[in-house]
């Protein structure tokens, strides 16, 4: 699998793991959301996306009047959930499996105790790890047609420049793990490659059929990885049970100043900066408490490369 799995995001900009999750990780996982989405829900945890608004900075005075679409932030010290709970998060986001299945995405060698994950150009990072709901107020809606960190505004030579080229290295990678059978991500396969058409630029932002575009239909447990520049939307039904545990990581920046704050941005617009260093990873052990370390250490020291407030955000809307 592995080598398809790369050669299958760099041609379609996305691939499908199936039953990636054990029964009991699923049901466990699914205790531990539901219960955050709860509280969230109720005002109880701040982080939230809401509904109505698609990109950070997000507004938690609007709950509970409005509903909320994700919460943030599932590495978070202060989640408002039993430890073991939380420990379910920390436990699958650091997961060899998933970390393995990353670095190969990610064109890193894999983790074993004969190679120091400690060198900065080999080492992973820690990104962000969020899960997505149905809207909590149970009114569908949905996001637009756009990619994660370039604007609709840019023009096509913009977009070909910061789009992925087959052969280029990934820097980071992005994932979706439905712990409910999840239909809401729609995209254009192969559209991370190239600048969009005349049509989808000319398009409704929420057109309901562009061109070759696919429904990202999986399974529980399924795992799909996704350029996040591909060409995306969301589709949210208000009745569709839906929840999906959204993450990302990447590979310790190797280049200067400027690649450093485009990936820290990507990171840090999310708030991740205000509690990383407080994270306590503490519920594993030996190697994958090494590793934990090591990727939260390397995004602290990009956070500090970039500085205060200096990061901005992707999009805005
Ligand atoms: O709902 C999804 O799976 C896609 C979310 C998305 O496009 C985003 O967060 O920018």
């Amino acid at each position: 699998m592995d080598d398809n799995l790369l050669s299958q995001l760099n041609t379609s900009g996305f691939v499908i793991i199936p039953s990636f999750l054990t029964p009991s990780q699923l049901s466990t996982l699914r205790t531990a959301s539901t219960t955050l989405i709860t509280l969230s829900s109720q005002g109880k945890w701040p982080h939230v996306r809401t509904t109505g608004k698609q990109f950070p900075p997000w507004d938690p005075s609007l709950v509970p009047n409005s509903g909320i679409w994700g919460v943030q932030h599932l590495l978070h010290p202060d989640l408002p959930l039993p430890q073991d709970q939380r420990n379910a998060f920390i436990q699958l986001y650091f997961s060899p499996k998933l970390l393995s299945l990353s670095r190969t995405i990610l064109s890193l060698p894999p983790n074993n105790n004969n190679n120091n994950d400690s060198d900065s150009g080999s080492g992973l990072v820690m990104e962000l790890f969020n899960l997505l709901c149905k809207p909590t107020n149970n009114q569908s809606f949905k996001l637009t047609w756009h990619r994660d960190d370039i604007p609709p505004s840019a023009t096509a030579s913009e977009e070909a420049e910061k789009l992925h080229r087959i052969g280029e290295v990934y820097s980071h990678t992005q994932w979706n793990l439905p712990l409910y059978q999840d239909s809401s991500l729609v995209l254009v396969p192969g559209s991370h490659l190239r600048p969009r058409t005349d049509f989808e630029r000319e398009a409704d932002p929420y057109e309901a059929n562009l061109p070759g575009q696919v429904v990202v239909d999986l399974n529980e447990g399924d795992l799909v990885f996704y350029d996040n520049n591909i060409l995306h939307c969301g589709v949210y039904g208000g009745e569709k049970e839906r929840v999906t545990l959204h993450g990302s990581v990447g590979r310790a920046p190797v280049g200067g100043g400027g690649e450093v704050k485009k990936r820290a941005r990507n990171v840090l617009q999310h708030g991740v900066g205000e509690w990383v260093e407080r994270a306590d990873f503490g519920c594993l052990e030996g190697r994958e408490r090494e590793v934990a370390e090591g990727m939260r250490e390397r995004l602290v020291e990009m956070g500090r490369r970039v500085g205060e407030g200096g990061v901005g955000f992707s999009l805005v809307g």
